[in-house]
């Protein structure tokens, strides 16, 4: 059997809004991603995700759709979107929409219309509940702080928003819900887009009891009791007509769900995104505090997936960034003094395991965090959420501003650097965002015109994905599991042999390898490394600091 075409591609994320402004309003568009094609082409990526485009009253920066067959105004046109679609074809690159039908907006004309009284015909598009004795209906809290549950004055009733408040939650048992959602599918495929990511897929299936305990809420609702039958019909009515690629969202899920998400023959979708990985700095699972990552746990979450997704038969996302995420370099890496080699190790880490990896606009050149230091600068909904609810529970000024810098989901949406000009040429305008000060030293420009840098460093791992298929087909084994500096695996397919080892810190570290892997017979290649002269594959090794090395054996 031929493997699955996007089993060999890696995907771009482009954030519209933040990635290239070609008006002058200071907001990215469609015209600006169109003039960064070439660039991406060079770069060497097959698909570019673009987060929601569709018309959108912004508050959660597209997420919150009001019209799913607009394009946003600040964005461009119709006419702009095809035209980006049919330039990207012609490089041979493809387009992924990402798909948001958790929820709309609650100007969506569906929501307006449900809002309106009891017995409107798109009342039951949502979901309702009364309230218990004036309190809401359950105390399920909402991902973006305080309670899930919004009263409703005109019909006295509650309806139930998992994100901001003008996220109402769809409601997924009505099946003229499902039917308009994948309608709506059909047109944008039908216009020739070759791919979706959906959004917070698992949250949709919520358990019709509506029960609750002491937690806040979210196992009655994650990879909830008809998840599998509804991604089960979409795929039936949508997927199966068209040669797609897609990818969910899965938001607190289980290897053992993912498995079932992307088992070929189940079919419900080809890849998904997991997040435990990314939870290593929330100690307790607190997210919004200030803390250092468990490099332990970051190796043996990554590895539990590599091992039971590949035996399962399921399929991986690989990723350290998006939209949502600081920047990996500024999270597990050393911006201030190993700003390319550590870089350059996270990226080898990650794009050597088995799975389709995603690359997040400006990740390719080392873009960090921008280290705001006052709340005005900040704009997300779930940052500013945050900040008002930690200064009622008595945080300084001060301490929230630290985990902010740490923590704000802003630290991924500032404009990408193009280059040295003003406004590290993003915008001749005022963007809608503070660039990060570094532009002058961190940008693509200069990135492209030093053939060590970072950018080259992704575009040779892109390259080698596709001439080592052991990349994409080999099975996955830890080494040095305890080891609390290197991050290293082996990966198999028959007799051949991917040797991967990374320095996660900033020291030199001498290496026993004689004991975890047997070297006898094999000849060795080194396939790409993050110092120009690294060592010829030897039982003992000496590591630099966040050295990265990937010997192939045969
Ligand atoms: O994110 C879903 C999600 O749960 C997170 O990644 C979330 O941002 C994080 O847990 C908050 O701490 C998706 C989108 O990627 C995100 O941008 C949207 O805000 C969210 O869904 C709602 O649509």
């Amino acid at each position: 059997m031929s493997t699955a075409w996007w089993k060999n591609a890696v995907v771009y994320q482009i954030y519209p809004k933040s990635f290239c402004d070609t008006t002058g309003n200071g907001t990215g568009d469609l015209q600006g991603i169109i003039k960064k094609l070439d660039y991406l082409k060079k770069l060497g990526v097959d698909v570019l995700w673009l987060t929601p485009i569709y018309q959108s009253p912004q508050r959660d920066n597209g997420y919150d759709i009001s019209d799913y067959y607009q394009i946003h105004t600040e964005y461009g046109t119709m006419a702009d979107f095809e035209k980006l679609l049919s330039e990207a074809h012609k490089r041979g690159l493809k387009i992924m929409m990402d798909i948001v039908i958790n929820h709309t907006s609650t100007e969506h004309e569906w929501f307006k219309q449900a809002r309106s009284s009891k017995d409107n015909p798109f009342r039951d598009f949502y979901i309702w509940r009364d309230g218990k004795n004036g309190e809401p209906p359950t105390n399920w809290k909402s991902k973006f702080g305080g309670s899930a549950w919004e009263y409703d004055e005109t019909t006295d009733q509650y309806y139930l928003h998992l994100f901001d408040v003008t996220q109402a939650d769809l409601n997924w048992e009505n099946e003229k819900v499902r039917e308009a959602l994948y309608e709506m599918m059909h047109y944008w495929l039908q216009k020739g887009v070759d791919g979706f990511r959906l959004d917070v897929i698992n949250l949709i299936s919520k358990n019709q009891q509506f029960p609750q305990d002491d937690s806040d809420g979210r196992k009655f609702y994650t990879d909830g009791p008809r998840i599998h039958e509804f991604l089960h019909e979409m795929n039936e009515k949508v997927f199966s007509k068209y040669d797609l690629i897609t990818v969910g969202e899965m938001s607190s899920t289980s290897i053992d769900h993912c498995i079932k998400y992307t088992k070929p023959e189940r079919n419900e979708l080809n890849m998904t995104f997991s997040f435990h990985h990314l939870k290593v700095d929330y100690p307790n699972g607190e997210k919004w505090t200030k803390a250092p990552f468990d490099f332990q746990e970051l190796k043996t979450i990554l590895s539990n997936w590599q091992v039971k997704m590949h035996e399962g038969g399921g399929w991986n996302a690989l990723f350290w960034c998006n939209h949502d995420q600081p920047r990996v370099v500024s999270r597990f890496g050393d911006e201030n003094n190993y700003h390319k080699q550590s870089a350059k190790m996270l990226a080898t880490t990650i794009h050597m395991m088995q799975g389709t990896p995603y690359i997040y606009q400006g990740e390719e050149f080392g873009m960090t965090n921008p280290g705001f230091h006052t709340i005005e600068q900040y704009c997300d909904v779930e940052s500013i959420n945050m900040y008002e609810l930690k200064k009622q529970e008595g945080s300084s000024e001060e301490e929230i501003l630290e985990i902010l810098k740490q923590k704000s989901r802003d630290n991924s949406r500032t404009p990408v650097q193009w280059s040295s000009e003003k406004n590290a040429g993003f915008t001749t305008g005022t963007p809608w965002i503070d660039t990060a000060a570094n532009y002058q030293e961190i940008n693509a420009e200069k990135a492209i015109s030093d053939p060590d840098s970072i950018f080259y460093h992704y575009q040779r791992l892109i390259q080698l994905r596709k001439e080592y298929t052991i990349i994409t087909e080999g099975d996955y084994t830890p080494i040095l599991k305890a080891d609390s500096d290197v991050f290293a695996y082996v990966r198999t397919l028959g007799k051949e042999k991917l040797l991967v080892i990374n320095n996660f810190y900033g020291k030199n570290k001498e290496l026993v390898l004689s004991h975890q892997i047997n070297l006898e017979g094999y000849h060795s290649e080194m396939l790409i490394s993050n110092y120009e002269d690294s060592m010829p594959l030897a039982g003992k090794l000496s590591l630099r600091p966040y050295e990265s090395i990937v010997y192939h054996l045969k």
